[in-house]
């Protein structure tokens, strides 16, 4: 039973989420497949919780238009990633509200949860309670005005929204009071020593994911958790007294991994869930770890019918061209658009996200990267080996697979070799190191590679022909077995090989063999597997993201704040008067500055500006400005500049005159 993350239904898929968790999870049901293994892989959209809600009200839309929307753009973006799920659920159908309602009265009605009263913030205007996510106010700790009741995303700490300086109501504007409200809590801290055991049970898990649980364990230790919450959208609370309330979402959507595989199997889904012969595994990103690992572990525990996930690889973060993703600040690479510029490449990308795979650490994606990994590797050796192969068999043979009638030491050591790959790429994959399997896959090719390079059969074909023809067949071989090794990698690839090859898709097993393809097979005629990718290909995609940099700039630049305090005394020592422009032109070597004669009423004086870039001089003759007249002379470039033009800048950074709106204000009327 293997589940990826269920990923809210409230934005497209990115490179991220791919290489998180929806990619390995491919890779390693795929390979069971391949392996004969009885294997389900489940996922579907998280349709709960805030995350949706936020949304909604952003696109001004219902929850349920949102998480419509949504469902349907992911679900799409998996299939045409070859995302091999058995099933793409949802938490917002019925078979789940049920689901997850009964594991939830199961509990209620044996005593598990504890009942508590506690002061949550409401919104008497909004006429409900805000969850953390709906209280802005600023961080105590360093002083950031936007922090949410949860986090403060400057500084990154945690906080609880009582802690909030100025708590505001995101929804109305209004200051939350708090109010009384009952919940229902697991009581986690008296299930603590059962965690620690199940934990202490699993140091084979990935150093990351065990050695964040064993942090959550120490220091205070596990406290209860409230499973419910005061919301209007998720699945209601199903006991008396809970009217408004929900199932907190992260009660509801792990037991989706159980509704989804209900909803696939409806009669024997037990048999994945309540059987100890099943190895459950979830595939998760780092976020998501505590989840997993301790509570709904500790959730199953309680319910008492389920099986507890036997191991929960999850992976580190990816970064994009050295920042951390952002769908809000559409530092992203999409999905949907990636098809849209680089059509049939799904394989690339899934090539280049596993080869960088941030297995242990966080990792970068760079469009520099990928245009190397594809190049290089894919087409440079992948690409290469099979195209030549297939190329030699078409000059010598028309296509056909020639019978091999003596094998030299050197084929043997070849074909030993050869079949050595499948325990070697099985062995990295079956501790999800990802990265190291995809490499020894790599060294297969290579090997091919090696192979007819040694043998040069473009130059025995003269003097050899029956070598030749085991040359040949042997490397037609390599390259089936390539095909059967690399699907769950390379899905359409591997299809493409073996339609090439006119042979039908073959399973792990035979990749231990040399002889899978007969002789005699007719052959298609070659087609490249992989295209290079030039640099104005690569840079488009990189001026995209430049793009995206530009106006996250120009949104983030505030207004600034409003100066200290002033006096009137201070105000009064300058004088402001209104002066009319009689000649400009530009300063000589500069782009910014005009060198302007201004009539300020009361005599003619020289001024520089640096309005070059948003005022042209013929423009301006004759305008009348605004000055500050008693502004101490200054040298500008070498021109005495008598004054200041008074502009107005706005938040990006653009000039403009500020002038009186009436035409009988004479030059050196006085401006107070
Ligand atoms: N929806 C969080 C996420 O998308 C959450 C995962 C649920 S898994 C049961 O990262
Ligand atoms: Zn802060």
């Amino acid at each position: 039973m293997i589940t990826a993350a269920l990923p809210y239904a409230n934005g497209p898929v990115h490179i991220g989420h791919l290489a998180g968790c929806y990619l390995p999870a491919d890779i390693f049901a795929r390979y069971l497949r391949s392996k004969g293994e009885d294997v389900k892989y489940i996922c579907g959209s998280d349709e709960h919780g805030v995350p949706i809600t936020i949304k909604a009200r952003a696109e001004g839309i219902s929850p349920q238009q949102v998480v419509d929307k949504y469902h349907k753009i992911m679900g799409d973006s998996f299939k045409e990633f070859g995302i091999s799920f058995d099933i793409y659920s949802r938490t917002s159908n019925k078979i789940h509200h049920q689901t997850s309602s009964d594991f939830f009265k199961k509990l209620y009605d044996q005593g598990s949860f504890i009942e508590e009263v506690t002061e949550q913030y409401y919104d008497e205007e909004a006429k409900q309670f805000l969850a953390d996510r709906y209280i802005v106010g600023t961080c105590p700790k360093c002083g950031n005005e936007n922090a949410y009741g949860d986090q403060c995303e400057n500084c990154g700490t945690a906080l609880s929204p009582t802690e909030l300086i100025n708590p505001k109501s995101k929804l109305s504007g209004a200051k939350p009071v708090l109010r009384k409200t009952k919940n229902w809590f697991l009581p986690l801290d008296k299930l603590q020593n059962k965690v620690d055991a199940y934990i202490d049970e699993h140091k084979d898990w990935k150093t990351n994911v065990y050695g964040q649980c064993k942090s959550w364990l120490a220091g205070e230790g596990l406290q209860p958790r409230a499973m419910t919450r005061d919301l209007d959208w998720g699945v209601p609370v199903p006991v008396e007294g809970a009217e408004g309330k929900v199932l907190y979402v992260w009660f509801d959507a792990p037991i989706g991994y159980i509704s989804a595989t209900k909803e696939l199997l409806p009669d024997t889904w037990e048999l994945y869930w309540k059987n100890k012969e099943t190895r459950l595994l979830h595939f998760i990103g780092k976020d998501n770890i505590v989840f997993h690992c301790i509570i709904f572990p500790a959730m199953l525990m309680e319910h008492g019918e389920f099986i507890l996930p036997d191991n929960v690889p999850a992976n580190e973060f990816l970064n994009l061209e050295g920042n951390k993703l952002s769908t809000s600040r559409n530092w992203a690479v999409w999905l949907h658009e990636y098809l849209i510029d680089f059509k049939d490449k799904q394989d690339v990308l899934r090539y280049a996200l596993c080869a960088n795979a941030p297995e242990t650490k966080d990792n970068d994606f760079t469009w520099k990267d990928f245009q190397t990994r594809n190049n290089s590797e894919l087409v440079g050796i992948l690409g290469n080996f099979v195209n030549r192969t297939l190329v030699l068999t078409h000059k010598y043979y028309e296509g056909k697979v020639p019978d091999v009638s003596e094998y030299t030491k050197e084929d043997l050591l070849v074909l030993e070799e050869i079949s050595k790959f499948p325990d070697r790429i099985s062995a990295s994959v079956d501790q999800f190191r990802f990265r190291e399997a995809l490499g020894e896959l790599m060294n297969l090719a290579r090997l091919g590679n090696k192979y007819l390079a040694d043998t040069e059969p473009w130059k025995l074909i003269k003097t050899d022909e029956k070598r030749v023809k085991a040359i040949i067949n042997i490397s037609l071989q390599i390259t089936a077995n390539l095909a059967i090794l690399c699907e769950p990698f390379l899905p359409f690839t591997s299809e493409k090989i073996f339609r090439l090859l006119n042979c039908s898709p073959l399973k792990w097993n035979a990749a231990y063999r040399t002889d899978n393809l007969r002789s005699g097979t007719v052959i298609a005629k070659e087609e490249l597997l992989f295209q290079l990718l030039e640099d104005d290909v690569i840079q488009a995609q990189v001026n995209k993201l430049e793009d995206s940099k530009k106006e996250n700039a120009l949104n983030q630049k505030k207004l600034p704040e409003i100066k200290a305090e002033t006096s009137f005394d201070d105000f009064n020592k300058m004088d402001i008067r209104t002066g009319t422009i009689l000649e400009a032109k530009k300063v000589p070597k500069t782009d910014k500055l005009l060198e302007l004669k201004i009539d300020t009423g009361v005599d003619v004086r020289t001024v520089v500006s640096g309005i070059a870039e948003y005022y042209k001089p013929e423009d301006i003759i004759g305008k009348q400005i605004v000055m500050l007249a008693n502004l101490a002379p200054r040298k500008i470039k070498g021109i005495e500049s008598k004054g200041m033009i008074l502009m107005a800048e706005n938040e990006k950074g653009e000039l403009s005159f500020v002038s009186p709106t009436k035409d009988n204000m004479n030059n050196g009327s006085i401006v107070k």
